[in-house]
């Protein structure tokens, strides 16, 4: 007979297994094993598990320390042999798997002056954080933008993007996926196009003008729930943030903090990842934090401290880090800094999974 605590014994939750009984058990789990029946008691709390089991773990990755495998790598491999030239970020935690935090991918791209990378398209949504480099553009259904340090650009869902480098330097920019979302529910595609550019049929500028203003155009029709605008561009965003944070009061958890939006819904820009830009003026120390939404950061402007967790990072300008669910953070700002960051928030918003602590 089933016993109320069996499903804690056998979870390694209260040590009183009977090993008579368990023995006894044995059996009975291989036969129901070959039905393809499993008990569920034996598994039951690590499948609902008391408080959020991140795998992710802290980390921080050094620009410094990442720079030179990048500029190795561009001697090892054309962009048109690795189709994208991208180092995964690989949080420790989750080794092997490309993952920054366990529901989202990053990786940092480089692409040299004269070379393009093709065009393909995917159900995944990408977003670019520009890093390093000007100029350089990316390709979004048929429209150009020139890309520059501290910009945020969206690759929406299943849109053909190709990318190339005119410019007269390395480009390196942050590539934010959700395809462990997307590969969750097994809704992947992929396609490769046919030729190395996809037919341009838009003018640069194109969506800004359409949508960058707080206007739209008469009659327009969201063809998605992704933000029409896909070029952010930094200049605006720091004007807004300085402007921000001499009139209103700061949030003592998260600074002045922006979110990106969907200017047509005002949702998040892109539907299943939540991009956010922060200023912490020089000094200030943010109250802890937490929040079920894993985050990774990039430091854009300024330098820093982070307790995340156990871990303490030393951060300035183009390093990465990671921020696991459930895990108390506290920023201090040492001049004044600029983060930006991006989580599945977005997601677990919709779902009503999002828990926070403002402590
Ligand atoms: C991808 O398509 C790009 O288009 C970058 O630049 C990184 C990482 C995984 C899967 C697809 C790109 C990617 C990616």
């Amino acid at each position: 007979m089933l016993r109320a605590n069996t499903a804690a014994a056998d979870s390694g939750m209260v040590s009183s297994v009977d090993p008579e009984a368990e023995a006894g058990r044995q059996d009975f789990y291989g036969r129901a094993g070959a039905q393809s029946l499993a008990p569920l008691w034996r598994v039951l709390h690590g499948l609902v598990t008391e408080m959020p089991q991140p795998g992710c773990i802290p980390h921080l990755w050094k620009y410094a320390d990442v720079r030179p495998y990048l500029i190795e790598a561009c001697e090892l491999i054309s962009t048109k042999e690795a189709e994208r030239r991208v180092l995964v970020l690989e949080n420790p935690g989750l080794r092997g798997q490309s993952r920054i935090t366990q529901s989202m991918f990053g990786g940092l791209q480089i692409i040299l002056p004269g070379e393009t990378a093709p065009p393909h398209r995917h159900v995944a949504s990408a977003l670019r954080f520009i890093i390093e480099g000007r100029d350089a553009y990316t390709a979004v259904a048929g429209e150009r933008t020139t890309m520059r340090p501290g910009d945020f650009v969206i690759t929406p869902s299943w849109t053909w993007h190709d990318h190339g480098n005119e410019s007269d330097a390395p480009m390196v920019w942050l590539d934010g996926l959700d395809m462990h979302i997307v590969n969750l529910m097994a809704a992947s595609f992929r396609e490769g196009y046919e030729g190395d550019r996809h037919p341009l049929t838009r003018p640069e500028g194109a969506a800004w003008a359409e949508a960058g203003t707080n206007l739209l155009p008469v009659g327009h029709v969201s063809k998605s729930q992704t933000s029409p605008i896909f070029n952010y561009p930094y200049d605006r965003t720091r004007e807004a943030l300085d402007r921000l944070s001499r009139f209103r009061e700061i949030d003592a958890w998260h600074g002045h903090k922006m979110r990106y939006i969907n200017p047509v819904s005002g949702g998040w820009a892109i539907p299943t990842i939540a991009t956010c830009m922060q200023l912490l003026p020089r000094g200030f120390k943010s109250r802890p934090y937490r929040s079920t939404d894993s985050t990774a950061f990039v430091v854009v402007e300024g330098t820093g401290r982070s307790v995340v967790g156990t871990a303490e990072f030393e951060w300035g300008p183009h390093d990465i880090f990671v921020m696991p669910s459930w895990t108390t953070v506290e920023h201090t700002a040492l001049t004044d800094a600029v983060l930006f960051s991006y989580s599945d928030r977005a997601v677990q918003e919709k779902l009503d999974l999002l828990h926070e602590e403002k402590l």
